[in-house]
């Protein structure tokens, strides 16, 4: 019996006739064409703007409302927002998919041709910068007052090409034809100092009063970009950045006869926000970053002081009680001493006083472990770049460094290991150190990860400051990443259970008395089945490699790290791969492995990992004897549109990172809501998804965080496994013979070097034989279709909790203390 469906969609604010002619309009109006000359980029555009008439209209009410109501609201600090497309999600949360749809129809156009015309928005490189996506995406849907800040990059992240193997490396120019959702805002520019000295002086009562003479000074640019809530009623804003020349400066060189050195600031100016560094969980220690960090800090402090003295004038009091600010990972640590300054030097306020303000302002995330990854500036650039702030920041640590001393008196130890400034033949200001204490509040990303932070990042922290320290799990949109990306799957719930689940994602419990039922069970892999059919297609098209449908389809996709441990897959393949060799009757269902995966342009092992699997792909796709056992699918250039195309047919979902490692993953939670089943360690936010679904519905496998520590105590050799397991020395042996690269033989080698000489750092070897256990119990579990079928109903079924909404409320709750405001029409 089906439940009864609850209708909760609002119906449409214009019907299929009024969008029609909205299209039409905007056709001749706005891009001067008509609808026989019109290509698909021109019906994309015209579309954009027929339904950005709504957005507007809802950002002009939220907007008025949340100004009239006051309201306290939180500025989400992110170097990174990896929006992706936004039209079909835009109609989508408008509830205009299927009046827009009809509409085009009827002009002669497929809507999903004309979706694939956006370019990605990819101004971030992974979960951290599509966590912050989906977040500004539940703020509106929760109609809480937010406003997302960042840098508005000329290229996001870079394209991704494969030739022969190898990643290639392109620009990404999203803006090339233009966006049509941005606004810019020139009546909000900001100024920005950079460089310059500090003079000291005397004020009343010999005040000593600082003042910062810069050596130049950039303008910020804000654009626009509107966060349209599920059911269109709040609208909040995303404001990103973009550097521009102020023209201060360059005047004095252009004065002097110097017109080529005036442009040339121009140039460096505009550098500012052009590219978004690539790295993903490794710091890049460059100028460039810092300058970028402080760019946007400092221009979103501004915006937000700007817009409180608009209702507060220079009464400060009110500000800790009207504005909380989330940092985002350190990346906009530099804000702490920014707001110190402008609270000191600026307003005058007391030390004490303006400490007492920032402290209750900002909240820090912290999102990995991994020590390459935590930012450290060296101090002597930071007093290049930001003389006044290096001042600033050594007195915070001089006031802390007494803290420390009345806890743990006359103990220097301590002392070094908790100060801002690392010393050593380079001094290095710590930004992690810099964000625990310049906030209230520090979260981890998933229970394990937040554990580890308070026992092993920041412990003595934890003792100093009790209750700072504090867990909120990770979440994923339900909108973009069932609703909108499985429009099949979506349907077929909404039958099943009623349609209010993208709201309330614990709904989806409902299915889970039905993951036993044969007839539901059918329904539901004849979606699987059929989003697997779009995927081949995708597959055909791209790498023009033809996969069975009816095989499993495997998929890993994350960026390319060692501690996610893509190579761990890669081995087991060639291990199957091998065994088949040997055995033509191996018995194994087919298998297709989908990999997608960028990696940091510097990153030589990861890029080389990209060329192994591709190389593997090559050999093992066109070899007879495998039967069509295996094929290996490495799709180029992932990115959210892409991601929104695998995961809706993945059957198996790879979370194969180190224990220990992986902060929480995002994908894990997408992959397990669109029905696959997740093989994986006990690490991040599996320990959690585990919980959830139980552990019959899931493969876990492989050293526990304890049994990896353990191991490295007592020290790790990777030769013991590699002489007592002989498929293990096969198969790495196997890397540094030709037979992968024609003629190439060794090109391949430096994965056996890293296992082998240097030392397995992510512990590969240690848990191959476990990993090649639960991919045998995968596929035995795969081959009885019933027993599947409930796996995979039961992980859509339990994924309520992983809703980012969830995430919000608890961010709401225990840290924001934010209220929700209704908007007024
Ligand atoms: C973590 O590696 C997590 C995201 C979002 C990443 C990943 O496990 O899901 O953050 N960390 O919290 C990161 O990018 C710089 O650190």
């Amino acid at each position: 019996m089906n439940a009864k469906a609850t209708k909760t969609q609002p119906s449409p604010a214009i019907d299929k006739a009024a969008f029609k002619s909205a299209v039409i309009k905007h056709l001749h109006c706005t891009l001067g064409t008509d609808e026989n000359k019109a290509n698909n980029h021109a019906w994309w555009k015209a579309t954009c703007a027929a339904i950005q008439e709504q957005v507007l209209e809802g950002l002009r009410k939220t907007q008025k409302s949340h100004y009239l109501n006051d309201t306290r609201a939180v500025h989400y600090f992110s170097a990174e927002f990896l929006m992706g497309r936004l039209l079909s999600n835009n109609l989508q949360n408008f509830g205009l998919f299927d009046v827009a749809s009809g509409a085009l129809k009827e002009l002669g156009v497929e809507i999903s041709d004309i979706l694939e015309e956006e370019p990605d928005m990819a101004l971030g490189n992974g979960g951290l910068g599509r966590l912050a996506a989906c977040f500004i995406d539940s703020l509106a849907t929760m109609e809480l007052p937010a406003i997302g800040y960042g840098i508005h990059y000329e290229n996001g992240l870079f394209r991704q090409e494969i030739k022969s193997g190898a990643q290639i490396e392109r620009p990404d120019s999203w803006r090339d034809y233009g966006n049509p959702w941005e606004i810019c805002r020139p009546e909000s520019i900001q100024e920005v100092s950079l460089y310059g000295y500090v003079e000291t002086k005397y004020g009343e009562n010999g005040r000593v009063l600082k003042e910062w003479h810069p050596g130049s000074i950039v303008k910020g640019v804000p654009w626009d970009i509107p966060v349209v809530g599920y059911e269109g009623k709040t609208v909040n804003v995303l404001r990103l950045w973009q550097s521009e020349s102020s023209g201060y400066f360059n005047w004095d060189v252009f004065n002097a006869g110097g017109y080529v050195d005036a442009q040339r600031e121009n140039v460096q100016a505009e550098t500012i926000s052009k590219v978004l560094y690539p790295n993903d969980e490794t710091e890049a220690g460059k100028e460039l970053r810092l300058i970028q960090q402080y760019f946007f800090c400092s221009c979103s402090l501004k915006d937000i002081i700007r817009r409180y003295k608009r209702a507060h004038g220079d009464d400060w009091s009110r500000f800790a009680d009207q504005v909380v600010i989330q940092l985002n990972d350190t990346h906009p640590a530099i804000s702490v001493p920014e707001l110190m300054r402008i609270l000191v030097d600026r307003a005058e306020l007391g030390w004490d006083e303006a400490w007492g303000i920032c402290t209750k302002v900002f909240a820090y995330t912290n999102h990995t472990l991994l020590p390459e990854a935590l930012e450290k500036w060296p101090a002597r650039m930071i007093e290049k770049i930001l003389p006044r702030h290096l001042e600033i920041i050594y007195e915070i640590n001089h006031r802390f460094m007494a803290e420390v001393d009345k806890k743990w008196p006359g103990d220097n130890a301590m002392k070094a290991k908790l100060s801002i400034i690392e010393e050593g033949n380079e001094k290095m200001v710590r930004m992690g150190h810099l964000s625990v204490i310049g906030s209230f509040a520090v979260n981890g990303v998933a229970e394990m990860h937040s554990r580890l932070v308070k026992s092993s990042l920041f412990p003595e922290f934890d003792e100093l400051y009790p209750g700072k320290l504090t867990n909120v799990t990770n979440g994923i949109t339900p909108r973009r990443w069932l609703k909108a990306c499985n429009p099949a799957l979506s349907k077929l719930i909404d039958k099943k259970i009623g349609d209010d689940w993208p709201r309330d994602l614990d709904k989806l419990q409902g299915l889970t008395k039905f993951a036993t039922n044969k007839t539901f069970q059918k329904q539901f892999m004849k979606v699987k089945l059929e989003n697997k059919e779009l995927l081949a297609d995708e597959i055909r098209k791209s790498l023009d490699l033809e996969v069975d449908v009816n095989a499993i389809f495997d998929v890993q996709i994350k960026r390319l790290h060692e501690y996610k441990r893509q190579h761990l897959a890669l081995l087991h393949i060639m291990a199957l791969y091998r065994r088949i060799l040997e055995n033509p009757d191996y018995d194994m269902h087919p298998r297709v492995f989908v990999f997608g995966a960028k990696a940091a342009p510097g990153y030589k092992l990861a890029k080389d990992i990209i060329y192994a699997i591709n190389k593997v792909a090559d050999k093992v796709n066109n070899d007879p004897r495998v039967n069509n056992k295996i094929k290996i699918a490495f799709l180029p250039n992932y990115r959210v549109s892409l991601a929104e195309k695998m995961i809706p047919a993945a059957d198996v979902s790879e979370q194969i990172s180190t224990a220990g490692k992986e902060a929480s993953g995002t994908g894990n939670m997408k992959l397990a809501l669109n029905g696959a089943v997740t093989i994986g360690t006990l690490d991040g936010a599996n320990v959690e998804i585990a919980e959830e679904v139980g552990d019959d519905n899931i493969f876990i496998f492989g050293l526990t965080v304890e049994e990896v520590n353990e191991l490295k105590a007592t020290g790790y050799n990777p030769h013991d496994y590699y002489y007592k397991d002989p498929e293990i020395k096969a198969v790495l042996d196997w890397l540094e013979t030709d037979y992968f690269t024609p003629g190439k033989p060794g090109a391949l080698v430096s994965i056996k070097q890293s296992l082998l000489d240097n030392g397995d750092p992510y512990m590969v070897l240690a848990d191959f034989r476990a990993y090649s256990d639960a991919q045998i119990a995968v596929d035995a579990a795969y081959r009885d279709k019933e027993r599947w079928a409930e796996m995979a109903i039961i992980n859509t079924a339990k994924m309520g909790k992983f809703t980012s909404d969830r995430s919000i409320r608890d961010y709401v709750d225990r840290v924001w203390k934010l209220s929700s405001c209704k908007i007024e029409s």
